[in-house]
């Protein structure tokens, strides 16, 4: 059977840095994210059994090598799920996620092919085993199958049966916005996948990342629960600021930041000394994410535009979870 599926990218407010267990993808650390609804994936899954490999197109174009390999390696899980090992696929996906933007399209990539999969191969999944399964393809993945506010629970068991999203506020309990800001040389070295396994072996900062999320967490809840923007967008831009310090402390060390990222950060801390409330994050890349309320999306593009090095400003609203189409 043939299945269409939407999943919207996601920004993480608490990061998700470090891996206790690299196959499986368990998390460190609890991490939340907002969903984003400028940004998407669709993808068609066709399991058929006149099939004998799977395909993968990507925007019209048959992709292979390693990307191929991630998408046939999570199909072998999900079929494998479904008791049918040797049914193969033939897959077709759409990034509606801008390169240059700096999301990583796995996070919406995988949320789409999971969705689409499992209703191709018939099986009647929740949307907790839906989240695990779409964890182990990309672990920020598992945070796009529900909109808003969404958690990840890192979970304690060593098979990944408790480490899956939650929400936490549905996508309209609160209008806040983020603007993605693109710079014009935004070359990624080192993948995040590879940067986060370094963070965890070498760094001498990454034990103190770890004993900061509780306490990250229950404030930016208690914020989010009572709409304060402030102590949102502090814990957020502090919890980023502490993710990327763990990188500094690597060996060999290492940063995503370029000269640009630093002018966008002290161009969003100007803003909040002249009163326009303004918060920034930064995942794997050079480029800034800048969280706003409404009220101030006009000044915040044209002050954000202004920065030499920068070439664009894409804003977004919060976004919904997955969904067939
Ligand atoms: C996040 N990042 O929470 C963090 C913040 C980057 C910085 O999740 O290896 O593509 O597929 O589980 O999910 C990027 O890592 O890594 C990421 P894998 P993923 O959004």
């Amino acid at each position: 059977m043939k299945a269409s599926a939407k999943a919207h990218t996601n920004i993480a407010l608490i990061k998700y840095w470090g891996k206790r267990d690299e196959s499986l993808i368990l998390p460190m650390n609890n991490s939340l994210s907002l969903t984003l609804d400028g940004f998407y994936t669709t993808t068609t899954v066709d399991f058929r059994e006149s099939l004998t490999e799977d395909s993968f197109y990507l925007n019209d174009q048959p992709v292979s090598g390693v990307e191929y390999e991630r998408v046939t390696s999570f199909l072998d899980l999900i079929r494998k799920y479904a008791g049918k090992p040797n049914l193969f696929a033939e897959v077709h996906s759409t990034n509606y996620v801008p390169t240059a933007a700096g999301f990583a399209s796995s996070a919406s990539g995988f949320a789409a092919l999971a969705t689409a999969a499992a209703k191709s191969l018939g099986l009647k999944v929740s949307d907790e085993e839906l989240s695990i399964l779409t964890r182990q393809g990309s672990g920020s993945a598992c945070r796009s199958i529900y909109g808003g506010f969404v958690e990840w629970e890192k979970g304690d068991r060593s098979d990944g049966s408790d480490s899956y999203a939650i929400q936490v506020a549905p996508a309209n309990h609160w209008d806040i916005r983020v603007a993605a800001v693109v710079l014009s040389s935004s070359a990624k070295k080192v993948l995040s996948r590879e940067g986060m396994k370094r963070t965890v072996d070498t760094s001498a900062y990454y034990s103190s990342w770890v004993e900061s999320i509780p306490d990250d967490l229950s404030n930016i809840k208690e914020g989010i629960k009572n709409r304060d923007f402030a102590k949102v967008g502090e814990i957020a831009e502090a919890n980023c600021l502490r993710m990327h310090a763990t990188t500094l402390a690597a060996n060999p060390p290492f940063t995503y930041w370029r000269d640009t990222t630093l002018a966008v950060m002290q161009t969003v801390q100007e803003l909040r000394e002249n009163g326009v409330s303004a918060y920034f994050t930064i995942d794997a890349g050079p480029n800034v994410k800048v969280l706003y309320l409404p009220e101030n999306e006009e000044t915040i593009q044209s002050t954000l535009r202004e920065i030499p090095g920068v070439d664009d400003v894409i804003a977004s609203r919060a976004g919904q979870g997955v969904s067939y189409i």
